[in-house]
């Protein structure tokens, strides 16, 4: 009976951790942890994967190009480095744009230095140099940033020197990331180098008031599938201008003016906290955790941005808002649900999906049995205990660097007012919460699972679906188990806010209802070698 409590999972944990030579078993058994909701439990993440092991992390070049600027279409992303940096990140993170009345929109092309071996050997600054100038000639765009890959910091060129002269020279904004792949221990490094540069080189820039009763900047929503249109339909209604969205069907105009907005509401606090951290340090702006993945959790959301504005008729808004989209909410999941119900889900992504995806599964009654992120840090399984005590992570070093920071302080002092009067109510950190103490108990959580890790979960667990990328998607169709990409979303989406979330419900009800994958015998089954043959390794 599914409805019972999972099973104590030590004897697959043992079973997995006697399989690596003991000094590996050692470090990686601090990363699998059977979860008990009632008790503090740590996890080690955010930790070096151990070389040899099969991990589905992606690298710092990864994070800062391509989570964090990749979905803002009106600069130019420039990348230094040999040409398949930029063509293996091209388009493939789906992040949705409406091009705007203006058309500028670069974000459907490919911008690399292409670095040959000579450029190598000799250097490439002035390749850049030219590259610079060759897209600002053809394109006339206001933003240019330039990304290092891993030779080009071997090699040290200096993409800062480079962007600085190409600045004066063109009078327009252009600045460099330091992103090398190689730096940190995965995409993480890359989020907090992109935040710090954003924030360092753009937010800011003009001061123009936005306009409106309650402004908001939505930190940590990327677009995928569409997702920001959805939810930006919603502050519409409730008359509440966007300022901007770091960042998803954005632009470098928004970003120049976030500093102007009232509040900040976090969605991805792994890959955003950083710039939700400056602008309350700078410039007194409060932030707040939400969540708009899931019903429940998008009404949730709803509700605490309204409450903060204080604001009887947006408040009213909102409820007739949340009243009329519930009705399709509730009609779905009423049809899905009896062939959903008590159905085992795993999922392991990123920083916050694996996390997040909880809940929309829970609304249709499915349940987790095993979760983990990629890169997430301690405070994203564990929650607000870890906050505090987690004073120097392992690429938190970056923001010592951001003197502006703690030299400018600059508070706005009605800003200071309502930012206390945030905290008595209880917004802010202490709404912090992590994956863990929303998992069920004995539920396995796992960080930066491994291709062979997750094989031997499927034997033992046999969930209904997983949710995971694209690394992992066709071995685990190849073992019947259907697959829903959490990242790209296949081809489907979107998922964010109400109507996201019955768009969810169905596409999982036709994934777990299919026999499809079960029908087709995995390739080791015809070619029984190949399993004598991993026997043997
Ligand atoms: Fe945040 Fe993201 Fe995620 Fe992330 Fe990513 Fe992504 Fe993700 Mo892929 S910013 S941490 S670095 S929610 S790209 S939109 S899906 S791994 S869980
Ligand atoms: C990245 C981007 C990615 C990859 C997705 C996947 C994304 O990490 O560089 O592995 O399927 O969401 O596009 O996370």
């Amino acid at each position: 009976n599914k409805t019972n409590m999972f099973p104590d999972s030590s004897d697959l944990i043992e079973e997995i951790l006697n399989k690596y030579p003991s000094k590996v078993a050692k470090k990686r058994a601090k990363s699998l942890v059977t979860n008990d909701p009632e008790i503090d439990q740590e996890i080690q993440s955010n930790i070096r994967t151990i070389p040899g092991i099969i991990t589905q992390r992606g690298c710092c070049y990864a994070g800062c190009k391509g989570v964090i600027l990749g979905p803002t279409r009106d600069i130019i992303n420039i990348v230094h480095g040999p040409i398949g940096c930029s063509f293996y990140a091209w388009l493939t993170r789906r992040n949705q744009t409406d091009a705007g009345p203006d058309g500028e929109n670069y974000m459907n092309y490919c911008f690399s230095t292409d670095m040959q071996d000579t450029n190598i050997v000799f250097g490439g600054e002035k390749k850049l140099e030219e590259a610079i100038r060759e897209a600002y000639e053809i394109f006339k765009p206001h933003s240019i940033g330039v990304f290092s890959t891993c030779p080009i910091g071997l090699i040290g060129d200096d993409v800062h020197a480079v962007s600085r002269k190409m600045k004066e020279e063109l009078d327009i904004n252009i600045f460099g990331f330091s992103c090398e792949g190689y730096k940190g221990v995965s995409q993480s490094a890359g989020h907090h180098i992109a935040n710090n540069g954003i924030f360092k080189h753009v937010v800011g820039l003009n001061n123009t008031d936005p306009g409106g009763k309650f402004k908001l900047n939505l930190l940590g929503e990327y677009n995928i599938g569409g997702d920001s249109f959805v939810l930006e339909k919603y502050f519409e209604e409730m008359g509440i201008t966007l300022v901007s969205t770091f960042s998803g069907n954005s632009t470098m105009s928004q970003f120049e003016n976030a500093h102007m907005a009232d509040l900040n509401a976090v969605m991805c606090h792994r890959s955003i906290n950083y710039i939700a951290e400056m602008l309350e340090k700078k410039h007194g702006i409060p932030w707040i955790k939400i969540n708009f993945i899931g019903a429940d959790a998008t009404a949730k959301s709803l509700r605490k941005i309204a409450k903060y504005f204080e604001d009887e008729e947006l408040m009213a808004k909102t409820e007739e808002i949340i009243a009329r989209e519930m009705l399709e909410v509730q009609a779905t999941i009423e049809d899905v649900k009896s062939r959903t119900e008590g159905k085992l889900c795993m999922m392991y992504v990123g920083g916050s999906r694996a996390h997040h995806y909880q809940e929309l599964f829970g609304e249709i009654g499915m349940r987790t049995i095993s979760a983990g992120y990629e890169f997430g840090h301690r405070d994203d399984y564990e929650g607000r205990k870890v906050l505090d005590s987690i004073k120097i992570d392992a690429d938190s070093r970056n923001i010592e660097e951001l003197d502006i920071v703690k030299d400018e302080a600059n508070w706005r002092d009605d800003l200071v007012a309502k930012k206390t009067s945030l905290e008595d109510k209880g917004y802010g950190f202490s709404e912090y919460e992590g994956m863990m103490p929303d998992m069920e108990k004995n539920s396995l959580v796992i960080d930066d699972i491994s291709h062979w890790e997750t094989e031997k979960l499927i034997e033992y667990y046999k969930p209904d679906i997983i949710g995971a990328g694209i690394k992992e998607k066709y071995v685990i169709q190849k073992y019947g188990v259907p697959l829903k990409q959490l990242h790209s979303y296949d081809y489907g989406g979107p998922y964010a806010g109400f109507k996201g979330a019955v768009n969810f419900y169905n596409d999982i009800d036709k994934m777990v209802n299919t026999k499809i994958w079960g029908l087709i015998p995995p390739p080791w089954k015809n070619e029984p070698e190949l399993v004598a043959k991993m026997a043997d390794t």
